[in-house]
């Protein structure tokens, strides 16, 4: 056995099933070990960000990782982007990067960059460069465990040519599964003594804490004593829907998370990050943790959300509280020209039982999380890194994961730009994904962001950076030169017609949604405005404000 064959073993017998590749000459002992190993499913990629944007979507809905296959320093650099995203949302991957043999380091040949150096910047937790091929099986074994840890990360293993193709390889047995643990009694009684207090509480929810078990029981505390729930920003993966407890999210827009925040006098973290602001903006605070607030820890990503809320309930007496539950409700079908709104309404009229909703649309966006509210039961994964070009990737990912179930990925016409190679995967793997691109032509959130910097006057040459008319991009066009179904909508009806029929004919479709900027002309002039004069309002109208803005 060589050593990219015991890697291989090594793999499938921890359960790693699927691999993303993009391989190169010094993978090519990898890729023809691929055949030895009938347990491996090996996905294509023509682009590393799509490689490692799949696995990380595939392990958001597998709850397991992926192996990529990536082709050195440079075939692993245009993979970054996605490994951050996913390094952010805590995700395993086992990211395998390619390397020369070690002996032909030393002559600095044309591929020849320094690999750790850029993997350390998405697996600070591990990096390590396989010496020899009879240990290659452990090295695995170490990525593996490391990958899966507590929290779950991207670990990278970097496989030199020759350790690939010596003999001697030794597959090795998987390492155990980690055991989370519940939040320490300390911990618990610390916070249910302040919430029974009675002061304004938030509880805020991230990570494992937005999948269903953790969601009813952290809805039980909030029923039973008062204290409200928020859900992290950028979930990594949030169960939703009719049946489920219906959680806010963390508005985008720091001024807005103010609103939602404001007058606070607890905030308890629930494996999730104390909220900061996206970006720095002149004049404006960067924690959003409002001024005398003390925030606690119920639990850390390395811990068992549902287990330490099930304790944090039981210690308040509300474990056998009835939470409320998000009621089964859709939106009306929509009618006439075509806006990113209606195009959220028609995806909260149409969204099928079990759906998988990947959310990477930016600013078309703003709607669709009340619009799927009162859906079927769904999964919604979002840009966790805000590192764009993550949403096709993804839906092929998850499709793999759940082959069963509907992917639905809203993508803004900026963004699909980055990894559209996506779509070619997804005809070849012939997954069932919809994709639906919002062209607005435009970068339209930079456009808003131009405005809240407050940067001087944006001459034609600034604004020329920002929009994307001239050429027009068409991607119906693309997509069916990449092999996929593709129609352009540029009226409700229209569009509700083809994603009717895109989700009734599995395999991929994507919906070109011509719409304008939901945020343009007098809004997006008042709305730094209306942001700024939210602090100075009273609450009430702050709140009604918010709900207009982002619902
Ligand atoms: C990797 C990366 N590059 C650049 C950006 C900056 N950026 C954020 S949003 C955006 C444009 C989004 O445009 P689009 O997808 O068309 O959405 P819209 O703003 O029009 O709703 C850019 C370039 C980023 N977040 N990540
Ligand atoms: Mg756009």
């Amino acid at each position: 056995m060589n050593g990219a064959q015991a890697l291989l073993k090594t793999l499938a017998d921890a359960g790693i099933e699927v691999c993303f590749t993009n391989p190169g000459t010094s993978e090519m002992h990898f890729v023809a070990a691929l055949d030895s190993e009938p347990r491996m499913r090996a996905v294509l990629a023509l682009f590393e960000g799509v490689a490692t944007g799949a696995a990380d979507g595939y392990a958001r809905m597998a709850d397991k990782p992926a192996a990529t296959l990536l082709h050195l320093g440079c075939g692993l650099g245009n993979g970054l982007a996605n490994l951050h995203n996913a390094r952010k949302g805590k995700v395993p991957v086992v990211n395998i990067v390619g390397d020369h043999a070690t002996y032909h380091t030393q002559y600095d040949a044309q591929l020849q960059s320094d690999i750790e150096t850029v993997a350390r910047n998405v697996s600070p937790g591990f990096v390590r460069t396989a010496q020899r091929t009879a240990t290659l099986g452990q090295d695995a074994v170490d990525a593996i465990a490391a990958a899966r840890g507590l929290p779950g990360q991207v670990a990278t293993l970097v496989l030199p040519a020759d350790v690939s193709w010596g003999e001697g390889g030794q597959p090795c047995p998987p390492p155990a599964p980690p055991t989370p643990t519940a939040a320490s009694d300390e911990a618990v009684q610390a916070i249910a003594q302040a919430i029974r207090a009675g002061e304004k509480t938030i509880v805020l929810l991230g990570g494992h804490a937005l999948r269903e078990g953790a969601l009813r029981s952290a809805a039980r505390i909030a029923a039973h004593s008062g204290v409200q729930l928020l859900a992290e920003v950028f979930p990594t993966r949030m169960e939703r829907g009719a049946g489920l407890p219906a959680v806010e999210r963390v508005a985008y827009l720091a001024e807005l998370a103010g609103v939602q925040l404001a007058g606070a006098r607890h905030l308890v973290l629930v494996d999730a990050k104390s909220p900061v602001s996206f970006f720095a903006y002149p004049g404006k605070a960067s924690d959003l943790v409002p001024t005398g607030c003390t925030v606690h820890t119920l639990c850390s990503p390395a811990q068992d959300a549902a287990a330490s809320l099930d304790k944090l309930a039981a210690a308040l007496g509300a474990s056998a509280t009835q939470p409320p539950l998000a009621l089964a409700q859709r939106p009306g079908r929509p009618r006439g020209p075509l806006t990113a709104p209606k195009v959220c309404k028609a995806v909260g009229h149409l969204l099928p039982e079990n759906a998988i909703l990947i959310d990477e649309a930016i600013t078309s966006g703003l709607m669709l999380g009340v619009m799927t509210a009162g859906c079927p039961r769904h999964d919604l994964i979002t840009l966790t890194g805000g590192a764009i070009g993550q949403g096709l990737p993804n839906a092929v990912g998850a499709a793999i994961a759940c082959p069963n179930r509907p992917v639905i990925a809203l993508i803004g016409d900026g963004t699909a730009m980055y990894t559209l190679q996506a779509l070619w995967s997804m005809a070849r793997e012939n997954l069932h994904v919809v994709s639906v691109i919002f062209n607005n032509a435009s970068y339209s959130v930079l456009n808003v962001e131009l405005e809240r910097v407050g940067a001087e006057k944006a001459g034609p040459k600034a604004k020329s950076q920002l929009d994307l008319k001239g050429p027009v991009l068409n991607f119906a066009q693309l997509a069916q030169g990449m092999g996929v179904h593709a129609v352009r909508a540029s009226t409700a009806e229209d569009f509700c017609q083809a994603l009717e029929y895109a989700l009734a004919h599995p395999g991929p479709h994507l919906i070109e949604a011509l719409v304008p900027e939901s945020l343009a002309g007098a809004k997006r002039k008042v709305l730094p405005w209306l942001l700024k004069s939210l602090p100075s309002l009273p609450a009430p109208v702050a709140r009604a404000l918010k709900r207009k803005i982002a619902p």
